[in-house]
């Protein structure tokens, strides 16, 4: 039984380890989140085979002979049984949790000089603050320097939104009342989506954002050029959401 676990495990382990199940990435975050995705087929596909293995084996050891009415027997318990059914899940649980904390740390660790750039959601619309100009805005297009940590401070305007950029990887809810976190060191230039991943009224599938990788120079010439100025109900905002990320961050400069 344990040859055909690791068996059905290796050969469906082999068929969806290779594929590029996120797409393209562009942050740093992208090929550890990658890597941990491909640790979680691996020990689900052990688990799947590990029950499909004993399902199967139950079937044909345990079926009734033709013309058998007779009730199956009673079964009273089976310590051994119940100890490995608890301790293998526990171990692989625990084991999951750990490692999947260990990178939520490593791709979160601030670094020396981060930029601060504040996302406001609304229904259905997404806009951006920027630094190093005085409260620069623009609306449905975000712009990022190249391989420079971005914290975002997501700000929801009325209902529940969800900050998504697939090939970053990282997904951050936007709840009102409260200003949440998300941390993202683009290192691929280009134009990406921003997508509203949370169910947020009629226009949500509609809910997107330009996002612009360039370097650092480019950025600041694009910020210097923004003419709006962030509206001040949406500095109110800002100011009375209460703070959930515990890491102190100050207006990082351009
Ligand atoms: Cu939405």
């Amino acid at each position: 039984m344990l040859a055909a676990t690791i068996v059905l495990t290796v050969v469906m382990s082999a068929v969806m380890v290779p594929i590029n199940w996120n797409g393209q990435g562009a942050s740093t975050a992208a090929p550890k989140i990658d890597t941990l995705l491909d640790v979680m087929i691996i020990l689900s596909s052990f688990v799947f085979a590990l029950v499909m293995v004993m399902l199967f084996y139950a079937l044909w050891k345990f079926k009734a002979k033709p013309g058998d009415e007779s009730d199956g027997e009673p079964i009273h318990g089976n310590t051994r049984l119940e100890v490995a059914w608890t301790l293998i899940p526990t171990v692989i649980v625990l084991f999951a949790g750990g490692y999947s904390w260990a990178v939520l740390n490593n791709i979160e660790e601030p670094t020396d000089n981060p930029i601060t750039v504040d996302v406001f959601s609304q229904q259905f619309a997404w806009s951006f603050g920027y630094p190093g100009k005085d409260n620069a805005y623009s609306e449905g297009e975000l712009h990022v320097p190249l391989d420079r940590q971005v914290h975002f401070k997501m700000h929801a305007l009325d209902v529940i939104h969800s900050f998504w950029v697939p090939e970053w990887r990282i997904k951050k809810d936007n709840v009102p009342g409260i200003t949440t976190t998300a941390i993202v060191t683009p290192d691929k230039p280009g134009t990406y989506q921003l997508i509203c991943t949370e169910l947020c009224g009629f226009g949500h599938a509609a809910m997107r954002a330009t996002v612009v990788v360039e370097p650092a120079a480019e950025f600041r010439k694009w910020v210097a050029g923004l003419e709006e100025k962030i509206p001040p109900p949406y500095l109110e905002t800002i100011r009375q959401g209460t703070e959930t990320d515990p890491i102190p961050v100050g207006a990082g400069g351009a």
